[in-house]
């Protein structure tokens, strides 16, 4: 079976394909927007994410198969049989809704077209994320009910959402990244001490956010303990509601409180699932900080919980509720065996 991975190339480090392994597709957060294009044979996209004081790098999806490249309406793909990349942009445009549902429509076809099933991880990088459109709701919001009207177009699609990540970009207009795979099965996990986000009230915006908490990818015919756990960005939130506003320290303490109860055995059980983990096991973390004069208060919260190995990176964005002041998302990889 085929095996995707992860990896961050720090600015300034070459960066080497290991031997057998094959790119899928680069997203590189660095210092400006770039559209998504097919470059040596690779999809890749520019995020204008990086900051002086906060880090610059490219992510880089691998699988051990070579794969096959393509554009569909603007997004650019790889899919190796198993796997499927897929990127896209939004333009900046007066309102969201219908690009963001035309652009998510289009990669659900993407999907269906190349027999991708089920997707596993979504990003969105969202400009002036908490500012007001034309018509005066708020971007984060117009991009919501875009992406809900795309979802319940396909009803089967509703039970399946991705974890997913919609978060603030330094550029303009709206970048997207998604992977998917063809049959393996995804599971979605919950966190117990969360609405789930699909069914947060009204108050928050005309249609709620489509995304799970967690998905854990697991390979055919393998046990479901052996899969992946993509966590989704994650908040100062209980219930359905901000807590510790104003508090930096306080909220990474409850953000990474969610995700240690997300991944673990307990909250894993109660969704019928076997298993769990502990946060150490995280990799590829990424924390979003609002202010750039928090970064030491977030970059000390996380060397108190991850080790060196799990590779945390830092960006300087706007977070989707204005009084949430830092996110923080990565992956638990499959336990090698
Ligand atoms: C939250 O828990 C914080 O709109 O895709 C986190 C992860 C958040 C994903 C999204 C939003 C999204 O509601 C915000």
């Amino acid at each position: 079976m085929n095996k995707i991975d992860c990896d961050f190339h720090y600015e300034g480090e070459r960066a080497e394909t290991a031997a057998g392994r094959h790119v899928l597709g680069r997203v590189v957060f660095g210092e400006a927007t770039a559209a998504p294009t097919v470059r040596d044979g690779v999809p890749e996209i520019g995020l204008h994410m990086a900051s002086p004081g906060f880090d610059s790098f490219t992510e880089v999806w691998s699988t051990d198969a070579p794969a096959e490249t393509g554009e569909h309406r603007g997004l650019v793909y790889a899919h190796d049989g198993e796997y499927l990349f897929c990127a896209g942009v939004i333009p900046e445009g007066a309102t969201y809704r219908e690009p963001t549902r035309e652009a998510y429509e289009a990669a659900f076809e993407v999907m269906d077209r190349l027999d991708y099933r089920h997707v596993f991880r979504m990003w969105n990088f969202i400009g002036g994320i908490n500012s007001d459109n034309s018509e005066g709701l708020e971007i984060y919001r117009d991009f919501c009910v875009g992406r809900a009207e795309a979802f319940e177009a396909k009803p089967e699609r509703v039970t399946c959402m991705p974890a997913a990540t919609g978060i603030g970009s330094r550029g303009r207009g709206i970048a997207f990244f998604f992977l998917a795979t063809r049959t393996g099965t995804t599971q979605n996990i919950e966190n117990r001490r969360q609405v789930p986000a699909f069914e947060y009230p009204r108050q928050y915006g005309p249609k709620s956010p489509s995304f799970a908490r967690a998905t854990r990818l697991v390979p055919a015919g393998e046990d479901e303990t052996r899969g992946a756990v993509y966590v989704s960005g994650t908040a100062s939130i209980t219930g359905h509601e901000t807590l510790h506003a104003g508090d930096i320290d306080a909220q990474c303490e409850l953000t990474l409180d969610n995700i240690a109860h997300l991944v673990g055995s307990g909250n894993l059980r109660l969704g019928g699932l076997d298993g769990g983990h502990d946060l150490k096991e995280l990799r590829w973390v990424k924390a979003y900080v609002r202010h750039e004069e928090h970064l030491p208060a977030v970059r000390a919260a996380c060397a108190d919980v991850f080790p060196p190995q799990t590779h945390v990176v830092f960006l300087n964005v706007d977070v989707c509720r204005d009084d949430l002041l830092v996110e923080i998302e990565g992956i638990v990889p499959a336990p090698e065996f």
